[in-house]
């Protein structure tokens, strides 16, 4: 198609391939920092940062040097695997497996219909290719039923971005005169472009400020200027606060509130029922100092705020996700500088819907947001009686039995189910479920990207060539989502042979042909990526096929924003600047910019049908009202803690890295408490404590630490994985999460669990 096409992808020409450096990231966070590494054969031998890199510029943390635990643990798949009917496991050859999972799909989908079928997951921290593949075998079964991650974290704070702003925002924490982190603990889970880089650049500026909103004096609490320690669960007391400080004040933007904001009246109203003295007590921050913080926001250029799982996984989660944007937006802290942004997206990880209403689940009757099954919703949704339930399940790259809430639950899903298949690199307790399981090379083997682009004015994005070919007996997911879809009959080659022929004769050609071949044929259309890979994809440099499917992408973001992509440095009109764009992408390892806006520009991405921010969120602006009657402690007497289940450390990257040997420090993964509580129970650090909670129990390793607060303790995530070193049995180290967790402990709107505040007992164990 160019000269692309003459470009290798695989740089081991060289004389002493050990010497070479070669460009990727690292998978192991949303960050994708740009790496380099050395390859010893299969091994990765050396990790450093990627000075040239579009986004990272150099930076990494200390977990990409541990990247070999990932790309060589003794848990890979080298072979498709078939459950047998006592249980055990078969190898099969790819042919065997593609033509047996095919057909039972679509005996599935013929005798219940294709949205019976759930498709789960689709990519993790470092690789989105699987999903947008995923996407043609979903169309050609008819699958509508599916979820992720997602629908267990941010559909919360999708449910409040669709209303407010009709898409997703993000803050520019660079340049921001205040940062503010509520239950974000970026120092260790990162987020934002050079995180440690940033927040120590704010913590040495004066000038700058730092608010964490943590009840653990995390590493980012001890750069902060403003650590306010709320009492878990209780950020919605704190942050309605806060705007109710603002409202009473008069540090309100009033004027381009007036300009920019629809419902604003109703909104202040609201906040001005606020209790501020009664909440200050019920989260346990004096009010003089929610009031001096509340002042400083207000006498601040631009606030950028980043919510997480703190809040996203705690009591009043979606509620919280409005008032903190309500104090933002109150505050005028948007489309500025340092301030609060939407931003253009490669292809959009949320859609959101205008109408401001959801369609529910047939089973469960859960809010489908942005398109997603509530995650604790998905087993019910399968061991219901229902005729609707769902009857079948393909898992791409996720581990919902170890990662959803109720290992059990799920495990007892995956085994009524009449049919499932998993694709992963590794055996994991997912897979172990399965009736079928697919490898696929890692993410090292096979060109990847991630739709984790979220920068204004400038937006970047970053396709990796592989640097190693794929492990024998694995395949790639382009591959194998094209033999699906053949072996279903969706397209063959006489479909193909016309477009790969107009591929042959360059960028234009193809373009036209595959536009005039999606219109006249539906179902060539639906299964687009499998066609773009099956045609596009072969006139790639060897390794680049996969990247086919972002053709369409760099097509359609041309299409909206082309000025702002010939201003990020690319050229043409109409197709041929998509084309360029692509081209552009395929052939820089260290990522390329994709648009640059100006910054007068930033209302236009605004998604609201009058381009004003709304406010006015009436369930929202409810419970707000009804919060002086809500609860502030969910503890009992069996349960007098509050366990914190999942917290990101220096060495946990969720399941991506199975074998325990990466972990350099915190072995175990220990459940940390506070000295005042060790003390209560005896317990000292290294002593064994069993936790228990309405949902399981398990024994944990102890650490004593001042960072914790009485009452409070917290167990990482990624812990409890059942890993085999070379020859051996296979080992559990550390406590599985959700061991100890329910699905009915969760949001009332998304129904996103509630990990972060689990009513737990604690127990020395002295055998
Ligand atoms: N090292 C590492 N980094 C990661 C990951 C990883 O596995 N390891 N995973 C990535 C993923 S998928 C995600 S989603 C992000 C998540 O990133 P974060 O959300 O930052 O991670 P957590 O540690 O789960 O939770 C953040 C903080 O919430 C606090 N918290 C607990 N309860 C409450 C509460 O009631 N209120 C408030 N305000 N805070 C509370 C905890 O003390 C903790 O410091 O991290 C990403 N980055
Ligand atoms: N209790 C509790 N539970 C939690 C959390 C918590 O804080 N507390 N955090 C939650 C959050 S925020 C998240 S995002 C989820 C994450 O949980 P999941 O979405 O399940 O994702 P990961 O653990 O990242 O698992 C990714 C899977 O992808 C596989 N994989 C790696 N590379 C490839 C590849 O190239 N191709 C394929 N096909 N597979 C590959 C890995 O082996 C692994 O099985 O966990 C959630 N679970
Ligand atoms: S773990 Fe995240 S922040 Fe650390 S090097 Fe990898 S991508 Fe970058
Ligand atoms: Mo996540």
């Amino acid at each position: 198609m160019t000269d692309l096409a003459k470009r290798p992808a695989l740089t081991t020409d060289q004389a002493d391939p050990t010497t070479v450096w070669h460009k990727t990231v690292c998978v192991l966070c949303s960050n994708n920092c740009g790496v380099e590494v050395r390859l010893d054969g299969r091994t990765i031998t050396r990790v450093r940062g990627n000075k040239a890199h579009v986004s990272s510029k150099g930076y990494t943390c200390e977990k990409a040097l541990r990247l070999d635990h990932y790309q060589n643990a003794t848990s890979r798949l080298t072979t498709p695997m078939k459950r047998l009917d006592d249980g055990g496991w078969v190898a099969v050859d790819w042919d065997t497996a593609i033509a047996e999972i095919a057909d039972a799909l679509r005996r599935v989908a013929e005798e219940r219909g294709g949205d019976k079928i759930m498709y789960y997951g689709g990519g993790g921290q470092g690789n989105h290719l699987c999903g947008a593949y995923g996407s043609a075998t979903r169309k050609a079964l008819g699958i509508t039923r599916r979820s992720n991650a997602l629908a267990q974290e941010k559909t919360g704070e999708a449910w409040v971005e669709g209303r407010m702003f009709g898409t997703h925002t993000h803050g520019e924490f660079h340049k921001a005169e205040v940062s503010v982190f509520l239950g974000k603990n970026p120092w260790h889970s990162h987020g934002f472009d050079e995180t440690r880089r940033v927040l120590k650049e704010i913590a040495a500026d004066g000038s700058r400020s730092m608010v964490v909103i943590d009840p653990r004096r995390t590493e980012t609490a001890d750069l902060a200027d403003f650590w306010l320690p709320a009492k878990p669960g209780t950020d919605a007391f704190l942050l309605a606060a806060i705007g109710a400080v603002l409202v009473e004040e008069g540090l309100v933007a009033t004027r381009w509130l007036a300009a920019n904001g629809r419902g604003v009246e109703e909104t202040i109203a609201a906040f001005e029922t606020v209790p501020i003295g009664s909440f200050a007590e019920r989260c346990g921050i004096d009010e003089a100092r929610i009031r001096e913080v509340a002042r400083r926001l207000a006498a601040a250029e631009s606030v950028s705020v980043y919510e997480d799982l703190g809040i996203e996984m705690a009591p009043h989660s979606t509620l919280v996700s409005y008032l903190q944007r309500a104090v933002w937006v109150l505050l005028g802290s948007f489309a500025k500088p340092g301030a609060m942004t939407a931003h253009t997206a490669m292809a959009p990880l949320f859609s959101y819907g205008a109408s401001g209403s959801e369609p529910t689940d047939p089973v469960t009757g859960g809010a489908i947001i942005s398109g997603l099954v509530p995650c604790n919703e998905i087993a019910d949704g399968v061991l219901s009686d229902s005729p609707q339930r769902t009857r079948a399940m393909i898992i791409e790259s996720a581990n919902p039995v170890h990662s959803l809430a109720d290992s059990d639950k799920f495990r007892r899903a995956m085994r009524s189910l009449d049919f499932s298949v998993v694709i992963d690199v590794a055996m994991t307790e997912t897979a172990e479920q399965a009736d079928y399981v697919l490898p696929a090379a890692s993410q090292y083997e096979k060109v990847e990207t991630t739709f984790f682009n979220m920068a204004f004015p400038e937006n970047r994005c970053c396709i990796r060539p592989p640097i190693l070919a794929p492990l024998d007996g694995t395949l790639p997911e382009p591959e194998i989502h094209s033999r699906l879809v053949r072996a279903l009959g969706a397209i063959d080659d006489d479909d193909l042979e016309p477009l790969r022929a107009a591929a042959d004769r360059g960028s234009a050609a193809f373009g036209e042909a595959f536009m005039a071949a999606a219109t006249a044929n539906p179902t060539l259309a639906a299964v687009g990526p499998v066609v773009l890979y099956e045609t596009l994809g072969r006139t790639l440099p060897a390794g680049m096929e996969g990247a086919a499917v972002l053709w369409f992408s760099a097509q359609q973001v041309a299409l909206r924003h082309p000025d702002q992509v010939r201003a990020a440095g690319h050229d043409g009109e109409g197709p041929a600047l998509g084309d360029r764009l692509f081209e552009a992408m395929i052939a820089n390892p260290d990522g390329v910019a994709f648009t640059r806006h100006e910054q007068g520009q930033a209302f236009d991405l605004l998604r609201t049908p009058d381009q004003k921010i709304n406010l006015a969120i009436p369930e929202l602006l409810d419970a707000l009202r009804a919060l002086p009657e809500a609860e502030t402690d969910h503890t009992t007497e069996d349960f007098p803690f509050v366990l914190s289940a999942g917290e990101r450390r220096s060495f946990t990257a969720n399941t991506i890295i199975r074998d325990p040997a990466w972990r350099k420090r915190d072995p175990e993964g220990a459940l940390r408490l506070s000295p005042g509580d060790a003390a209560g129970l005896g317990v000292e650090t290294g002593d064994r404590v069993r936790v228990t909670t309405p949902g399981g129990s398990a024994v944990a390793v102890a650490e004593v630490n001042d960072t914790m607060m009485n009452g409070h303790v917290a167990i990482p995530n990624g812990l409890g994985l059942g890993y085999a070193p070379a020859g051996g049995e296979p080992e559990l180290t550390g406590v599985a999460p959700n061991e100890l967790t329910t699905t009915d402990w969760r949001d009332p709107i998304a129904g996103t669990p509630w990990h972060k505040h689990i009513p737990a007992r604690l127990e020395p164990v002295t055998t």
